[in-house]
């Protein structure tokens, strides 16, 4: 299937000739720049200050089809959009796996978390010690790091956000959070030590802190990470807010609802300190989702695709992604080929100077030239996912996927069939063989999960990390106030 590519405009393509003049100016050697007596060497902090910034805006179970302008119908989410308006839309943006903590180890990592035993959500998983991480890298390449929100990737002294590469940290370290308060057993932290007090309502303190350092760092470039626990569970809304939408009669949609409002909310605030300090158009802003939906979170259908979080089915893993960078990625533009969030983090490094050749451990690639038109090529020849008895391949516009290791191994055209409802492997034999045989290659590449089931679990409800579906509905009623 061909991208839907929209030539980018006159003004992008001359936008980013000046950049890329800019970084080719910047890489003179100094004999050049002796010659010209007159015109001092600039000083380091203006080589720096050259550098873009990142903020990587990071969901929690939201589903597929929940944005207005992924299809929902809804919720209208004006601000979340105005990324994809500005700039890219991913059709077939994948994450590494359909549960938290290993799909955030991915992002992480920039690897497939299978490849160092990251397989599953547990209270035991840590980010292994020695695997190069994200924030880390950008340090190495002369950024400040910061993570505001969930982490969930290790909770023990040696693993926390400020051991790992971040050099500034307010959040939670577990998978879920209360929206408001903290507690001793699951404190909001800030930097290493639990706050006394949390009075805000969880988003908007997420959103504020981001805006504010934004706003204390433009002499430097930073890499931002807004982990949001929105719209995960529980369900709690802000009584303000939640009278917007007073006009719904039904609670729990109304609560949902307003959860992903405050969200929504929260990127403009992001947004609108960019372009207050002038700094968008040396931003790349990225949004995703680490997993998709579950019936908790869920206000629309997981974007028609089938099944949701935990599932190797398309609901579980293909989610909202996008990315903004005005001047150098035209806007606009709906790209169809399937990606997978280790791009971002390949993309990510890249964008702040990193030599990806000297990174060979990344399993993503730098998604800007396929965006510009510079490499009309496939990112990828395929992606593959892991996790207990499930797994599955996406190659072209096929998918193999096996849910039970003794149940069918299925494949599924998703240019015909997103909904993956007609399981066409007798049909196409050759392309199950071919699609087993890239996974077999793969697969040698990983390692024994380091916790959780060895074994693979009969149930891949197994792997849910809270409420499955047959459970009582985990609703929570929104309090009065
Ligand atoms: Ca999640």
């Amino acid at each position: 299937m061909a991208p839907i590519m929209q030539k980018q405009p006159g003004k992008v393509a001359r936008n980013l000739l000046k950049w890329a003049a800019g970084l080719a100016l910047s890489a003179i050697p100094v004999g050049s720049v002796a010659q010209e007596a007159a015109a001092p060497a600039p000083a380091p902090a203006d080589a720096t200050a050259q550098k873009p910034n990142i903020v990587l805006i990071v969901a929690d179970d939201l589903g597929y089809g929940e944005l207005s302008c992924q299809g929902g119908k809804t919720v209208y989410t004006p601000n979340i959009d105005s990324i994809a308006r500005n700039g890219v839309r991913f059709t077939d943006g994948y994450v590494s796996s359909p549960v938290c903590s290993p799909s955030r180890a991915g992002i992480i990592t920039g690897q497939y978390q299978t490849r160092f035993g990251y397989e599953f959500n547990s209270s035991e998983a840590k980010l292994p010690l020695g695997i190069p991480t994200l924030p880390r890298r950008m340090f190495e390449n002369g950024y400040a790091a910061a993570l505001f929100g969930k982490w969930h990737l290790g909770e023990e002294k040696g693993y926390r956000p400020l051991e790992r590469g971040f050099d500034r940290f307010w959040g939670f370290l577990r998978g879920g959070h209360s929206y408001r308060g903290t507690s001793p057993e699951n404190p909001i932290i800030d930097g290493f030590t639990p706050v006394e007090k949390q009075d805000e309502y969880l988003t908007d303190a997420i959103s504020n802190r981001a805006a504010n350092y934004i706003r204390a760092n433009q002499h430097r470039p930073f890499f931002l990470m807004v982990s949001y626990n929105a719209v995960h569970t529980p369900v709690h809304v802000n009584a303000s807010r939640e009278a917007r939408f007073s006009y719904i009669p039904e609670p729990r949609e109304r609560a949902l609802r307003t959860m992903l409002a405050a969200m929504d909310d929260g990127v403009g605030k992001i947004l609108l300190t960019l372009r207050k300090t002038n700094m968008l158009d040396r931003t790349l802003v990225i949004f995703v989702s680490d997993n998709g939906n579950t019936p908790a979170s869920q206000i629309e259908d997981n974007g028609g695709f089938r099944a949701g979080k935990a599932s190797l089915y398309e609901g579980g893993i293909r989610v909202p992604m996008m990315m903004q960078w005005p001047g150098v990625l035209p806007a606009g533009v709906v790209y169809e080929k399937p990606v997978i969030s280790l791009d971002l983090t390949a993309t990510i490094i890249a964008t702040g100077g990193g030599n990806l050749k000297d990174y060979p451990e990344l399993d993503g690639v730098d998604l800007r030239p396929y965006l510009t038109g510079e490499n009309n090529g496939d990112p990828h020849e395929a992606l593959f996912w892991r996790i207990g008895q499930q797994r599955a391949v996406r190659k072209g516009k096929y998918k193999l996927v096996q849910i039970y290791s003794d149940g069918p191994t299925e494949l599924y055209d998703l240019s015909a069939d997103p909904g993956e409802t007609a399981n066409i492997a007798d049909q196409h034999p050759e392309v199950v063989r071919e699609l087993e045989d890239a996974y077999a290659q793969w697969n040698k590449g990983n390692a024994e999960p380091l916790w959780g089931r060895s074994a693979r679990a009969k149930d891949p409800l197994d792997d849910w990390e809270g409420e499955s579906p047959e459970r009582p509905d985990p609703w929570i009623q929104p309090p009065s106030q």
